[in-house]
């Protein structure tokens, strides 16, 4: 019997990318039971970013954010498993890298995080999330390169 397959958006942000953490980051993916389905590096400018986080537009990080998330190149993936959304939620630990280093110290923002908002990695928090961006990057955006298309593993 095959399983039942999702699709989440992850991400190596800025400080991920630069601090040169995509190798190990992919390694864990992999080892984790994940496909990376499809992947990009992408550098985002303010109003990608602006729509992308459009939810956060009224809190006072916001144009920090923007900042942060435009400051360098991001790698995008969409993963694929068994229920990916939640099981890549855990697996990046919480929003505070911080709190992630102190409650989940083998998570992903604990191994590269900085803090609440240089946290190294995204992943989406819902199914309805999920499609949205997964659609975001690799739709709307779909002029950008080097995207590659693996098969199921
Ligand atoms: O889904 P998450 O990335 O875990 O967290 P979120 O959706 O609450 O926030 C989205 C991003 O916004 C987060 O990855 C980093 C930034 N952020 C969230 N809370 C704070 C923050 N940035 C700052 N400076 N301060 C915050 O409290």
């Amino acid at each position: 019997a095959s399983l039942e397959r999702e699709k989440t958006l992850a991400m190596v942000k800025p400080d991920g990318v630069l601090g040169n953490y995509t190798d190990e980051i992919k390694r864990v993916i992999l080892e984790s039971g994940f496909n990376i389905f499809k992947e990009k590096i992408s550098q985002l400018d303010e109003e990608q970013t602006a729509t992308f986080y459009a939810e956060h537009s009224s809190k006072s990080f916001f144009s920090s954010l923007i900042k942060y998330m435009t400051s360098g190149p991001v790698l995008v993936m969409v993963l694929e498993k068994e229920n990916a959304v939640a099981d890549w939620r855990a697996l990046i630990g919480p929003t505070d890298a911080r709190k992630a280093k102190n409650t989940h110290p083998h998570s992903i923002r604990a191994m590269c995080g900085l803090d609440s908002e240089k946290n190294c990695v995204h992943g989406s928090d819902s199914l309805q999330s999920a499609q949205r961006e997964i659609s975001f990057f690799f739709n709307e955006m779909s002029s950008d390169e080097e995207v590659t298309t693996h098969d199921e593993l």
